[in-house]
């Protein structure tokens, strides 16, 4: 199977219902319809979680508010290598909570309000709750995010990854782990997404068992980009 389905609830119009790319009109204000997602061991749901006039106000206030990690904080281990990251990055959270990404542990920083209020959101809007969120800044499309799954065992088993973007509207990609490289045994298509100022993708369970992510660079893209994703780590009790 090589094919990805965005459905659309019934009587719904405009855009048709098999649509490649979703990419979300900017109604005046307000959320837009969830669109599923869905291909084999892939479950997302997208759709608008603020109109244009909120959405640029959080984006102001991420930009004045959030403090990215510095020095030794904005390098990657991969393959045994250090490299600087091609963004900004850090995390915030509950206190005691730890994540390890690509070699390096994060402490969270403690919650500042427009966090809270993206958070509170979500949760209003998905019923889920999130105790720790990772926010990637890329300054322009020149910055990007290699493919990975969100698969650290730091995360609640089977719990879902809500990923709200704010600023450039940037190319998103799925790519099913048996469709990678030169060691591929399948062709399976990869999915690609447009993360839309304002949106919500939630990437549900199994899709990151099955499913890598990235963000490529597209050089086109001038302006900025914030990525929020909310998580739910595993409190694990101190001895
Ligand atoms: O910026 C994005 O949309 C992707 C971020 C991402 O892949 C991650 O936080 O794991």
């Amino acid at each position: 199977m090589d094919k990805y389905v965005v459905k659309r609830p019934p009587g719904e119009t405009g855009g048709g219902g098999g649509g490649k790319r979703p990419r979300a009109e900017e109604p005046a204000s307000g959320q837009s319809p969830w669109q599923e997602i869905r291909a084999e061991g892939l479950s997302c749901d997208y759709r608008l979680l603020f109109g244009k006039a909120e959405a640029d106000e959080i984006f102001q206030q991420l930009e004045e508010e959030v403090e990215y990690f510095e020095g030794d904080m904005t390098k990657l281990h991969v393959f045994g290598k250090w490299h600087d990251i091609p963004r900004k990055q850090v995390t915030y959270g509950d206190p005691e909570l730890t994540y390890t990404y690509s070699g390096v542990t994060f402490s969270p920083k403690p919650w500042i309000p427009v966090l809270n209020r993206i958070r509170d959101r979500i949760t209003l809007d998905t019923g889920h709750t999130f105790n720790f969120v990772l926010i990637n800044r890329y300054k322009d499309g020149g910055d990007h995010i290699g493919e990975h799954r969100d698969d650290e065992r730091e995360l609640v088993p089977r719990s879902p990854i809500a990923s709200v973007s704010f600023g450039a509207c940037r190319d998103f990609v799925f790519r099913h782990c048996d469709s990678r490289g030169k060691n591929a045994t399948r062709h399976i298509k990869p999915i690609k997404l447009q993360l839309a100022h304002g949106s919500l993708l939630m990437m549900k369970y199994p899709t990151n068992v099955y499913w890598y992510h990235s963000l490529p660079t597209r050089k086109r893209v001038l302006a900025p980009r914030i990525n929020l994703t909310f998580r739910k780590v595993m409190t694990i009790a101190k001895k």
